[in-house]
């Protein structure tokens, strides 16, 4: 595991000391404990909602379920390629993080559409953002719902969907080296073919009509269901968890799926955040010495945290199998690249072994925390006791959330291989005349 290596100590970041010294300072770790846990429980009721709107046939659908991390055919996926019928907003919680919900909105455009009326009737106030998309050009009806959404004090985005069919299409027009076929005076073309160029064409055209239609300065996001991993969409995630209140980004991130290292570096960095606050209750809390060990702590909290550490990664079976399906690959080649326990494999005895590894490196650090704990009156024990079980307990929750953040980023690497060369065949399947 990295950091548990008995010559090379992690330095403990400057944030995290001040937090420590702030939990337990005072001397009260029971109060410390009581504070941590509060504010633990008050991040899992932190609640993300996500509107999703635009024209209908645009794609808003198949966007709930990507970004619910969904294939359009699995069970509780919102129905695509048919008419939505309904008039209400239809709310669907993220699968494994259900306190992200997507709401997949009645579709706009109609003759008589409204935005102020649209935006009361599908009760504006309850979302964080609104997502439009558009599959072709954006309209004024877009631009109209923006200037009111904008109106009312809340966030949106552009999604241009399906930009795999507009590069399709254009391919039409190249032969199989990539050269123009025959220039028509109406619409200018590069000679060669550029996927670059005309995504960038796309982009500048969006963003253009949405300016000349008085959208301001616009965000337009390209996007096609069937990549993921390509185009706008991992940015478009980023953007979305850094535009929302920090309070509130953990619970967006851990919902996200793993599409980028950004992505993940994001996740780790966050959950890092509570590393602290798990360590100092499950050192007080229930706190139970473990035999062979100078340390007391609660073996539940932390086989939770592990096994949520797992969760937000992708690394269970559950998520791997389905992750091995989309992308055309064999589970074992995934797997292959993981050097962490799978969720389904942490249990107390795992988490034993792992605090054994890192006990030897963190009893160190005892000394330097005794240095801000007051050893004094009643705490006197516990706060001792805690000096050698804290910075063990820290050290390994670190160092597993450093290890499985490394595993996703070697999956993705995996995963990104095979999708670059899965395009490369399609690119060359469309080129062949
Ligand atoms: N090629 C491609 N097809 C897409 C993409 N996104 C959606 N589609 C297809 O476009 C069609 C319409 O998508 P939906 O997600 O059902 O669109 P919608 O906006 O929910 O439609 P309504 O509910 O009828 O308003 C479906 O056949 C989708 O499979 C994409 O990025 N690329
Ligand atoms: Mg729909």
């Amino acid at each position: 595991m990295a950091g548990s290596d008995d010559n090379e100590l992690p330095k403990i970041p400057e944030e995290d000391m001040e937090a420590l010294k702030a939990a337990v300072g005072k001397g009260n770790l029971n109060e410390a404990a009581a504070n941590a846990k509060e504010a633990l429980e008050m991040a899992d009721k932190i609640t993300v909602n996500i509107a999703v709107t635009g024209k209908t046939g645009s794609g808003k659908s198949s966007f709930v379920n990507a970004i619910r991390g969904l294939e359009d055919t699995d069970k509780g996926a919102s129905e695509t390629g048919v008419n939505e019928t309904t008039m209400e907003p239809t709310a669907y919680p993220h699968p494994t993080y259900p306190n992200v919900t997507i709401w997949d909105l009645p579709g706009i455009g109609s003759p008589k559409f409204e935005p102020d009326t649209y935006l009361k009737q599908v009760q504006f106030s309850r979302y964080d953002f609104f997502i439009i998309i558009s599959c072709t050009r954006f309209t004024s009806d877009d631009i109209q719902l923006t200037q009111e959404i904008q109106r009312l004090g809340k966030k949106f985005f552009f999604v241009r969907s399906k930009v795999d069919q507009d590069l399709t299409n254009e391919n039409r027009y190249y032969d199989a080296e990539g050269k123009l076929k025959q220039s028509n005076a109406s619409v200018k073309r590069p000679h060669q073919y550029s996927e670059s160029a005309i995504l960038e064409g796309i982009r500048e055209n969006c963003i253009q009509w949405l300016k000349t239609g008085g959208g301001g300065s616009p965000r337009v996001f390209l996007v096609s269901r069937l990549d993921l991993g390509k185009y706008d969409f991992p940015k478009l995630q980023e953007t979305l968890v850094d535009e929302l209140p920090s309070h509130k980004r953990l619970a967006l991130l851990r919902s996200l799926s793993n599409t980028s290292k950004e992505i993940l570096e994001k996740k780790k960095q966050q959950l890092q955040t509570q590393i602290w606050f798990k360590s100092v209750v499950s050192c007080a809390v229930a706190a139970i010495p473990l035999p062979g060990l100078s340390i007391a702590c609660d073996a539940t909290i932390l086989v939770t945290s592990l096994k949520e550490y797992c969760r937000d990664f992708g690394l269970s079976e559950n998520a791997l199998a389905a992750l091995a399906r989309q992308n055309n690959k064999p589970i074992a080649e995934l797997k292959a690249v993981i050097k962490s326990p799978l969720c389904e494999e942490i249990t107390k005895d795992l988490a034993f072994k792992l605090l054994t590894k890192c006990a030897a490196g963190a009893v160190q650090y005892a000394t330097l925390f005794l240095k801000f704990i007051p050893v004094a009156g009643a705490v006197v024990g516990s706060v001792a006791a805690a000096a050698v079980s804290l910075p063990t307990t820290y050290f390994m929750l670190k160092s597993f959330l450093d290890d499985v953040a490394a595993d996703a980023v070697r999956v993705l690497e995996v995963v990104m291989d095979e999708a670059i060369s899965n395009l490369e065949k399609k690119d060359k399947n469309t080129r062949t005349p």
